[in-house]
């Protein structure tokens, strides 16, 4: 397994639409458990893999609570079949967005259709963290963010400042 770096925005890689995967094979479990371990390393609950500048379609997960075994999921080409009316608010985060939290309204329940590990087809029924966290995952291989469901000021206003750090961070390096 191997350590991956996180690409952060304003990366423009970060507004890809990542390519279906078309065989689940060990060079994607490969990319999967290299996913894992930068997130668990990070730390975070969820990653796309184009959060590692590779832009396919593939998420991992882990939804497990401090103390509790490791929970690891897999979803390769994940699709939402369908989304509840009903919304919900969470308080979301994106470790392509450093200390950012905001809260983000999305429907509240989801089904997701999905390849697993092994590429057999699968689907979950998703409330809760799980909704919104399969939500967050899937609009990253679609190239969206969760600031693009903030108000226009507020995402401009994130964006700009980290538009700004990366211009410094440039300015010294020359
Ligand atoms: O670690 C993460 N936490 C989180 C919290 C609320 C809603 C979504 C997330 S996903 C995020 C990791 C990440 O950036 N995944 O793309
Ligand atoms: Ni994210």
């Amino acid at each position: 397994m191997a350590l991956r770096s996180i690409i952060c925005i304003p990366d423009p890689r970060l507004r890809l639409v990542s390519k279906r995967v078309e065989v689940v094979d060990d060079s994607i479990r490969t990319l999967m458990d290299d996913m894992l371990e930068t997130m668990y390393d990070a730390p975070g609950i969820g990653l796309a893999a184009i959060q590692i500048a590779e832009p396919l379609r593939v998420v991992v997960m882990d939804l497990a609570k401090k103390d509790d075994p490791p929970a690891p999921m897999f979803f390769v080409n994940p699709e939402i079949l369908w989304a509840s009316d009903d919304k919900a608010d969470y308080e979301e985060g994106c470790l392509s967005i450093p200390e950012y939290y905001e809260i983000v309204e999305r429907p509240a329940r989801v089904k997701v259709g999905y390849q697993d590990r092994m590429g057999a087809h699968q689907e979950i029924e998703a409330d809760g963290l799980l909704a919104t966290c399969l939500q967050h995952e899937i609009d990253h291989i679609n190239g969206v963010l969760f600031v693009d469901h903030l108000s226009r000021l507020k995402r401009e206003r994130v964006m700009k400042k980290f538009q700004k750090a990366a211009r410094l961070r440039e300015s010294e390096q020359a």
